[in-house]
């Protein structure tokens, strides 16, 4: 059932035998901030028991009218509860193996290594040679994430993104029904009693006193009901508005979207401060649900009785949690045995969705000169490639980029001739699927340009970069892109990176930039161009080495 790593795959894993460790680290203002959280928190409780004595319970919540409050569980709450914690535990495991891919977070766009608020790596940046985010990233076990183990961000993205539309359905569905019935009332505040009853149901707790338990088939207290509504009302649309702030199509296109959230990194890391919510909740909750009478209370929450004596609720409820974890286990034989078949599920169905809606969307690439960012990280594996190497020592002055394939008019380019074609200039946002951003001013010759020189076939429907690198595991790195991509403005082979001349690291002499497109998209070291009928027959057919390798996400339009 688990699969061995082979040789080259452990390299990618855990270079480092350190690397199965469990790691957090955290800048001290962060440690600081929480630590005063905790202190302000259960010393104002602490505060108020010692010096006023404990506050009267409200036991029942007043939040909400009372007058005529539903009672108990109907079959659409009690089915909704359990598809959501379902997908809930599907989204929180996927989205814990795509952190770990780029384990820290940050409050800024640079990515700076050093600036991250929390990690999840005990790496620390060598400075004295490339060091890329592929290598950065962690192994994550099993257990936490899915898939954890073997895994590609590709696959753990597939998990992510085919669960979000279910968990979203059922939450519209779960909302649609509080609110055509009045079960909304048990949990929308309505009261100034907001303020205070909570709290005091808090002293209570902070200071070792369960509150009156109240029968939650019929009541919740202040701070149920509050936190309920906090989990079905915050955290849920911050998680998804946060989620959407990521795309790179959505902060290209509506470049004020991901700025509700501070920027594109905070919008992560808020993505992530909720799904640690949700699991403070979720340990919160299962802990109450157990301490409070566990055969009633899963009564109540499984067959909609409120009956202490019956089991049935209880071996049901077990039964649904033996059945979720089942799946999880498929989930990992799926995701290390049949990685193609998820692949092209995802594309065939968020894929197709994708390209019909988002995909559409038209790059603005009017980033500014003062938003380029201090810092960018680097990305695969450097040419070893003894041409690569000897063109590098003469500064790439013998450099001539082949054009071929189904052209009218094969060309050799050297960098004078394409610097003479023409130059445009854009500063962009790079997006890396593992979770790093950067600004950067890139400078080159529109691809437009080069198709209109060589005249591509009219039966030409996809356009192939192959670069002087391999790619992790060996073999020529490519990427393609449909025809329509290379023609937009900002589609460009770039040759200057921040108004410099292109960096060795970077790409040089040429890389690839195509704008609305994420980063493992934008080839760099470029060796030559090809233009085809389909991607079919170019390495093992996927349009790319990170999509022939690493099952990442397919272009649904190639
Ligand atoms: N030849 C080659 N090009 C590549 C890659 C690679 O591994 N090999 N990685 C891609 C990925 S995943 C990213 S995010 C960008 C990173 O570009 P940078 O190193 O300039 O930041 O390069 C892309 N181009
Ligand atoms: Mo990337």
């Amino acid at each position: 059932m688990i699969p061995h790593f082979t040789a080259a795959e452990k390299a990618v894993h855990y270079p480092d035998p350190e690397d199965r460790k469990a790691f957090l680290g955290m800048k001290p203002y962060t440690k600081l901030i929480l630590l005063i959280l905790f202190i302000a928190l259960f010393g104002a409780a602490w505060f108020q028991y010692f010096f006023f004595g404990l506050p009267p319970d409200p036991a029942i919540s007043f939040l909400s009218q009372q007058v005529d409050e539903p009672i108990g569980f109907p079959l659409w709450i009690r089915l909704s509860h359990w598809v959501n914690f379902f997908f809930l535990l599907l989204i929180i495991r996927s989205g814990l193996s795509i952190l770990y891919d780029h384990p820290r977070l940050y409050w800024n766009n640079s990515c700076k290594s050093n600036s991250s608020w929390i990690r999840f790596t005990p790496v620390k940046i060598p400075l004295d040679r490339p060091y890329t985010a592929k290598e950065d990233a962690r192994y994550i076990n099993p257990i936490a994430g899915l898939p954890g183990y073997k895994h590609t961000v590709g696959i753990a993205r597939v998990w992510h993104f085919l669960t979000v539309p279910f968990f979203v359905l059922n939450g519209a569905v779960f909302i649609s029904f509080l609110f055509f019935t009045n079960q909304w009332k048990r949990l929308v505040p309505v009261s100034w009693q907001i303020f205070p009853d909570p709290w005091t149901v808090f002293v209570h707790y902070a200071t070792f006193h369960f509150p009156v338990n109240v029968d939650g088939f019929y009541h919740y207290n202040a701070i149920q009901q509050l936190s309920y509504f906090a989990v079905i009302f915050i955290l849920a649309p911050l998680g998804m508005l946060t989620g959407i702030a990521m795309s790179p199509a959505i902060e290209n296109r509506f470049r004020w979207y991901p700025k509700l959230f501070g920027n594109r990194q905070s919008a992560r890391s808020i993505h992530f401060l909720v799904m640690i919510s949700y699991c403070v909740f979720i340990v919160i909750h299962v802990s109450l649900v157990a301490a409070t009478g566990l055969v009633k209370n899963m009564n109540h929450m499984v067959m909609g009785t409120d009956s202490a004596e019956s089991y049935t609720g209880l071996y049901i409820g077990i039964a649904i949690i033996l059945m979720t974890i089942a799946f999880a286990i498929l989930a990992h034989w799926l995701s290390w045995n049949k990685q193609r078949a998820l692949q092209k599920l995802q594309a065939s169905t968020n894929g197709k969705i994708w390209k019909y809606t988002i995909n559409r969307f038209k790059a603005k690439t009017d980033y500014e000169k003062k938003d380029i960012t201090s810092y960018f990280w680097l990305n695969g594996k450097m040419p070893e490639s003894s041409d690569w190497k000897n063109l590098a020592e003469n500064n790439f002055a013998d450099y001539k980029l082949k054009i071929s394939g189904l052209v009218e008019n094969p060309v050799e380019l050297s960098l004078e001739d394409l610097k003479e074609m023409g130059k445009e200039q854009n500063v962009t946002m790079h997006h890396c699927i593992q979770g790093w951003s950067g600004i950067a001013e890139w400078g080159g010759l529109p691809l437009s340009r080069i198709i209109a020189l060589v005249k591509p076939d009219p039966s030409v429907t996809t356009v192939a970069f192959y670069s002087f690198g391999e790619g992790m595991y060996g073999g020529v790195y490519y990427d393609t892109h449909i025809i329509g991509n290379c023609m937009k403005p900002d589609s460009i082979l770039a040759w200057e990176m921040n108004y410099e001349p292109l960096s060795l690291e970077h790409g040089a002499p040429l890389r690839l930039r195509v704008e609305n497109q994420l980063g493992y998209k934008m080839v760099k070291w470029i060796e030559r161009i090809e233009f085809v009928r389909s991607p079919k027959n170019l390495g093992t057919g996927f349009g790319g080495k990170n999509e022939d390798d690493e099952y990442f996400d397919l272009m649904a339009d190639s």
